[in-house]
């Protein structure tokens, strides 16, 4: 043993003890007045495995489908609802092959007709003539969902225009129960949906006029989520009051180009405003991205040629997926209860030109900065850029460099990055690619994928 660095007593000694003393001292009493770090909202794990789901199908449903509607009034009899070669299996078939991860189903619509045989209103399949009264569509279809591996959800109208006491207390009751009923005996739920249309003209038991209600307060939101938690704990929660995610604040398909996951609550009324989040946004509010593939929610045959083009889904999920949001896409079965050939084999076109586009890849990175190189005589025109959000979404812009005959020089631009950032540009030739971080608010960190 070196007695010496023990016991030494020399000058130099002391003074690198005095000197780690004050050190010591210094780092102490910085920790005690270290400036408070920003607070910055980040996702939770729900929110954070829900992002990774990035594609599902919406399927809008009922009474509208056979009667060529997109909001029944309330008044359509039960008995118009008939799809005689219904088969869930074949939707969530055709949605996995498209690669989508998950599906929402209008348990009910406005028009308040109830897919599932609940005790809360007569108005429902089990008074139509599908399978003699016997059927259940919220069951087939969440069966259907859990014997391929989707994700099931649920769409229930709040407004109830078939309800004789919608406006009053004793629907909130009812539906609280279709609530109850819904979040029980169907599995898990990974999404619960309340639609933003509230109040309005309806039939409301025969009483045929305009009932007005303060959505935020005549709901009750807070008692929907307690009940949505205590049955589904990780289930996402889109619209009320208590939402986990947001609307992204238009029906066309598109988040914006600057997409930040971060909002203040009291802009969310703003359509704009939700297109782009808020980098000062002090709630982190993730955003979904509604539409439909046809031109309605609802399937009608006046719609089958107006199907939308693959390109068109391509730009939808470029505007989308590729800015940070979630796609909810929806696939509205038709009049048999089966998806249409022209809506299916639009979806797999959908899916080809997805995995096309991405077996163009030539390489990827892993940390900011990091070259990829490019084979001679590719070109070049896009990133996939990842940001990882688990501690919050910071990066306001990055640029993509290329390097030719040695030298770097900017391909393109882009702002934010979030959950996933698809960038394209004009293809080029290049021998390197490399993307840098050139704004964010604290420190990140990103991978990519140069294709
Ligand atoms: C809207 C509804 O009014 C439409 O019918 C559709 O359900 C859409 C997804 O949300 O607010």
């Amino acid at each position: 043993m070196n007695g010496f660095t023990n016991h030494c007593f020399c000058y130099i000694c002391t003074m690198k003890k005095q000197l780690l003393l004050l050190i010591f001292a210094c780092s102490s009493m910085c920790s005690c007045v270290r400036a408070p770090q920003p607070d910055y909202p980040v996702p939770t794990r729900q929110q954070l495995e829900w992002q990774q789901l990035e594609t599902y199908a919406f399927v809008h449903f009922g009474l509208n489908t056979f009667n060529d509607l997109e909001w029944g009034y309330g008044d359509t009899p039960a008995s118009t609802f008939n799809p005689v070669e219904l088969d869930c299996e074949q939707w969530v078939q055709t949605f996995k092959a498209c690669g989508m991860k998950g599906v929402i189903l209008t348990a009910k619509h406005h028009d308040g007709f109830c897919l599932w045989p609940t005790k809360t209103t007569d108005y429902n399949i089990s008074n139509s003539p599908y399978k003699n009264g016997k059927g259940n569509m919220v069951k087939e279809l969440s069966d259907a969902c859990h014997k391929y591996g989707l994700k099931f959800g649920i769409y229930l109208s709040p407004w109830d225009r078939n309800n004789a006491e919608y406006g009053k207390e004793a629907y909130v009751e009812t539906y609280h129960k279709q609530i109850e009923e819904l979040t029980t005996n169907y599995g898990e739920l990974f999404e619960f949906w309340f639609d933003g249309a509230n109040g309005g003209t309806g039939w409301y038991g025969g009483a045929d006029e305009m009932r007005s209600i303060e959505a935020s307060k005549y709901y009750d939101y807070e008692r929907a989520r307690n009940t949505i938690w205590k049955n589904n704990p990780d289930a996402m929660i889109f619209g009320g009051t208590m939402q986990t995610i947001r609307w992204v604040g238009n029906e066309q398909g598109w988040a914006g180009e600057t997409q930040w996951s971060m909002v203040k609550m009291s802009n969310i009324d703003d359509c704009d405003y939700l297109t782009r989040g808020d980098k000062n946004g002090d709630v982190w509010l993730p955003a979904e991205v509604d539409v439909s593939i046809r031109p309605g929610w609802f399937y009608s045959p006046s719609t089958d040629d107006k199907v939308k083009s693959v390109e068109q889904l391509m730009d939808i999920w470029f505007g989308s997926v590729g800015r940070g949001g979630n796609l909810l896409l929806n696939v509205p079965p038709d009049r048999r209860g089966m998806i249409h050939p022209a809506d299916s084999a639009r979806l797999m076109e959908f899916k080809a030109a997805r995995e096309a586009f991405l077996a163009g890849a030539v390489g990827s990175a892993s940390r900011e900065g990091r070259a990829v190189k490019v084979p001679s005589g590719h070109e070049v025109s896009a990133v996939v850029v990842c940001e990882d959000i688990s501690k919050g979404q910071k990066i306001s812009s990055f640029v993509v460099e290329g390097m030719k005959d040695g030298r770097w020089s900017v391909l393109a631009e882009g702002t934010t990055v979030g959950h996933k950032r698809i960038l394209r540009f004009e293809p080029c030739c290049c021998e390197k690619v490399r993307v840098r971080v050139t704004g964010s608010y604290g420190r990140s960190r990103i991978s990519y994928t140069v294709i």
